[in-house]
Order: C-alpha cells, then sequence, then structure tokens
C-alpha cells in the first residue's frame, strides 16, 4: 500500500516512517511511505506555500497551486483509484473502523495543513476525504497523518508479526483489552491472577472476558453500545451493574 504524505516538513514523516513497525514494514515491501515536499512544487522565488488570505485577516493560507501540483504529479506517477485526504479538525474522526476501510484502499495521498487554513479551492476541488484524529488542535495536519499510517499499516498483511494479534485486541472486538501479565508471578508482592497460572484455557478465556466487559463499562461504556455481544456476555454485564 502506497501513501503519500504532502507536506512543509517532510522531515516530521521520515522521523517516524523509518522507526519501529512502519520503518520494518517499509523495508520489507510491505508498504510506501513518501514524505512530498510542497516547496518542491512552488514556482516564486521564496518558494511560498501560504500567502495573506483575501478579505484580509490575521494568518497565512495555504496556497493552491503547490498542492494541486503535487497531487498531479502523484496521479500521473501511480494513475488508479486513490483517496485525496485532507488532515484537518474539522474531518470526520478517525477511529477504528475508518481505519479498516481505508486499509482496503492502495493508495493514499494525504494533505497536511498548516497555518490558519488551506484555500477552500484545495477542499472543493481536490480532496475527497476530511479526517480528524480528535477535538483538539494541533500545529499542523503531520502528526494526524502519522497516526492514520501507524493505525492503518499495522492492519495490511504481514505488518504485524502475530496476525492474531490484530483481531484480539481492544476495538476489534469493540472491548478493551483485558489486563496482561508476564513472569515474575509476584513481583513485590503483588500477584498475577491465580486463574492465569491453572493452566485452565477455558476459565482463562471466560476471566478475560469478564475482565474486558468489566473494564469496558467502567472506562468506556459508550463503547458497549456498538460492541457486538453475545448472550452470554449481556448476563454479566447485568451482573456486573448489579454488584
Ligand atoms: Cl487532522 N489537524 C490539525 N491541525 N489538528 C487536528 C487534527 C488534524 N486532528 C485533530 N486535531
Amino acid at each position: 500500500m502506497d501513501f503519500d504524505i504532502l507536506t512543509t516538513f517532510p522531515e516530521m514523516i521520515e522521523a517516524v516512517a523509518g522507526l519501529s513497525i512502519l520503518g520494518r514494514a517499509r523495508q520489507r515491501g510491505l508498504i510506501r511511505v513518501e514524505a512530498v515536499n510542497l516547496r518542491d512544487f512552488t514556482h516564486d522565488r521564496h518558494r511560498s506555500t501560504d500567502d495573506t488570505p483575501f478579505g484580509g485577516g490575521p494568518g497565512m493560507v495555504m496556497k493552491p497551486e503547490p498542492v494541486f501540483d503535487a497531487v498531479e504529479s502523484l496521479l500521473s506517477r501511480k494513475p488508479g483509484k486513490v483517496r485525496i485526504i485532507l488532515l484537518t479538525p474539522q474531518g470526520r474522526r478517525f477511529d477504528q473502523g475508518m481505519a479498516e476501510q481505508l486499509a482496503c484502499e492502495s493508495h493514499l495521498i494525504m494533505i497536511c495543513g498548516r497555518y490558519e487554513g488551506i484555500d477552500e479551492r484545495i477542499r472543493e476541488h481536490l480532496v475527497t476525504d476530511e479526517i480528524s484524529i480528535g477535538d483538539y488542535v494541533l500545529t499542523g495536519g503531520e502528526l494526524a497523518a502519522l497516526a492514520v499510517v501507524d493505525a492503518v499499516a499495522r492492519l495490511l498483511p504481514g505488518v504485524l508479526g502475530d496476525e492474531s494479534s490484530v483481531h484480539s485486541e481492544s476495538f476489534s472486538s469493540g472491548l478493551l483489552e483485558y489486563p496482561q501479565y508476564t513472569r515474575p508471578a509476584e513481583y513485590r508482592g503483588y500477584q498475577v491472577p491465580e486463574v492465569l497460572l491453572s493452566g485452565n484455557h477455558e476459565e482463562i478465556r471466560k476471566w478475560r472476558r469478564l475482565q474486558s466487559l468489566e473494564r469496558t463499562l467502567n472506562k468506556r461504556p459508550d463503547l458497549l453500545e456498538s460492541a457486538p455481544l453475545t448472550e452470554e456476555d449481556r448476563r454479566i454485564i447485568k451482573r456486573i451493574k448489579e454488584q
């Protein structure tokens, strides 16, 4: 899968995309992540990617030409279906479901907004999707683009060593994860729950499910409304609530 990230700070992207699981996925050719420097698509002496707003007012606005030119250059290099995503606090809130949808694509172009805003013609005539990563304001879209790349890339076949961990973790089940422990079984007097040492797989499965349900109920009750729950889960939740 190809990710092209249009930015005036390509170093921000490179600093992250070369490391850890993303870096390894890139080396193995499972993903291509490229930071495209918008300054390379400017034509004036100062290589400006922004300008003052028509109508006056504070701040600077991202110019349309470098963004259109960069996108068109990418499209001529790799024709075919592509989503052109603008990272902006005005976008649709990013979540695991959206990550799963994007993981079905083969090419994403991401435009990182900076300054006070972008020329509206970019949004109207170039962009296919607008994404926000949450209700707070960042200084630019780069960290948001990286969050999206990371969440999408880890869903692609082969990117995580152990495929099963994608399916058992938080959110793919619609619930928060159960607590995990490793050796030693006792640390500073703190014990690992007995059931996990029992070797009884059915009991362990039941305990973990109970923990997931209990945690979700306590920390993120909103998730229970859309989580796929069995009749047994519903009975357990009812019992927890009655305690
Ligand atoms: Cl995508 N961009 C910026 N600048 N701020 C944000 C955001 C994006 N998502 C949340 N806050």
